[in-house]
Formats: structure tokens, sequence, C-alpha cells
């Protein structure tokens, strides 16, 4: 990384915070990836409150991110690619309010970028169905459990890393081949 550069903020929650944080990480400007809760009203939230679904806070990914080498509408597009922004609370097997997916945005041009990119993807039917993807001001960052952090790089073998999380970290690779730090 450039030493000068200066990081922005993206918010992000599409599923199991395991798949976002390993497909986006891959991409090039992409300096740091946390994995955490946000949204909920209970303070220092941890995976069990948030998994029951009744905390009300999200699984999210913070991605500190180089805007000089990626926007925000590209980071975006890769966040669209990589999970179904068309189920309520749900992503495949994962169901609950844990699982939305949603857009905390940090300042008013990030909440017109991610609108428009959902205008965009709306307007392509990308879908079959219309995207529910939530934007909204980000709120407080909790930050996940030391394990749940670079979760699919520690533990590649895992059943649903195997499953769920191996297959979007691939179709980022594919669809983003040219953005890729090792590429
Ligand atoms: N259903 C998955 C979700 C993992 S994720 C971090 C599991 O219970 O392992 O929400």
């Amino acid at each position: 990384m450039n030493a000068a550069a200066k990081l922005e903020v993206a918010t992000l929650g599409g599923g199991c915070f395991w798949c976002v944080e390993a497909a986006l990480a891959q991409l090039k400007g992409v300096e740091s990836v946390v994995s955490g809760y946000a949204g909920g009203a209970s303070q220092n939230p941890d995976y069990h409150s948030v998994c029951s679904g009744r905390s009300g806070h999200v699984e999210v990914v913070e991605v500190g991110f180089d805007p000089a080498v990626i926007d925000y509408r590209t980071l975006l597009l890769a966040f669209f690619a990589v999970h179904d922004p068309t189920t309520q609370d749900r992503q495949g097997n994962d169901i609950g309010t844990q699982y939305r997916s949603v857009i905390f945005t940090h300042g008013e041009e990030q909440e017109i970028i991610a609108r428009g990119v959902i205008a965009q993807l709306s307007a392509e039917k990308v879908w079959p169905n219309p995207i529910v993807t939530a934007v909204s001001p980000a709120p407080t960052f909790w930050r996940a459990e030391d394990y749940h952090q670079n979760y699919y790089a520690n533990n590649p073998h895992q059943g649903y890393c195997m499953a769920v999380v191996a297959p979007k970290a691939a179709k980022l690779r594919k669809v983003f081949a040219g953005r890729l730090k090792d590429a």
C-alpha cells in the first residue's frame, strides 16, 4: 500500500460475514477487512446473541479501501456479485435478520453511489426479483470475536467454508479477475 494512501471505510452486510470478508479481501485496494456486528440495539454484542437473530444486529464487514485503487462503486459491484440482494433476511440456508442485505453508508457521497448502483442493477434486471438491500447511515460497528476474523483463510476445510464460502470467493475471482491482489 502507498504509505500516503488515505483509506475510506465501507460497511457491508450480505449474509454470513465469513463469506463477504473472504470474497472482498481478495480485491486490490482493499487494505483491511474486519468482521463485526452493526445495526442492533445492544452494546458489545457477541456471536451467540447475534446468531439468535434477536439482537437486531447484522453480520457486517468493515472494509478499509484505497479509493485511488478501487472506488466505492466498484467495491459495491463486487459486494453484489457475491450475495443475493433479493432475499429478505436470508442468504441461502442462512435465515434471520442478522443476514439481511445492507449497505451502511459513511457520508452522503456513499449514500448517493449506493442508491445509484441499486438503481442500475435493478434497471438491468440482474436478478428476477426486486433488490431489498437497505441503505442507511452506518451505526456503531462492533468487532466480532477474534476467531471470526479471517475465518475462511484460517479454516478452509471447515464444512460451511467449503460448501458456501469457497464458491463465493471463487465467483469474485472470476468476475473481478483483473482486480485481484495476486493478479
Ligand atoms: N449457518 C452458518 C453461519 C455462519 S455465519 C458466520 C453456521 O452456523 O455455521 O453466520
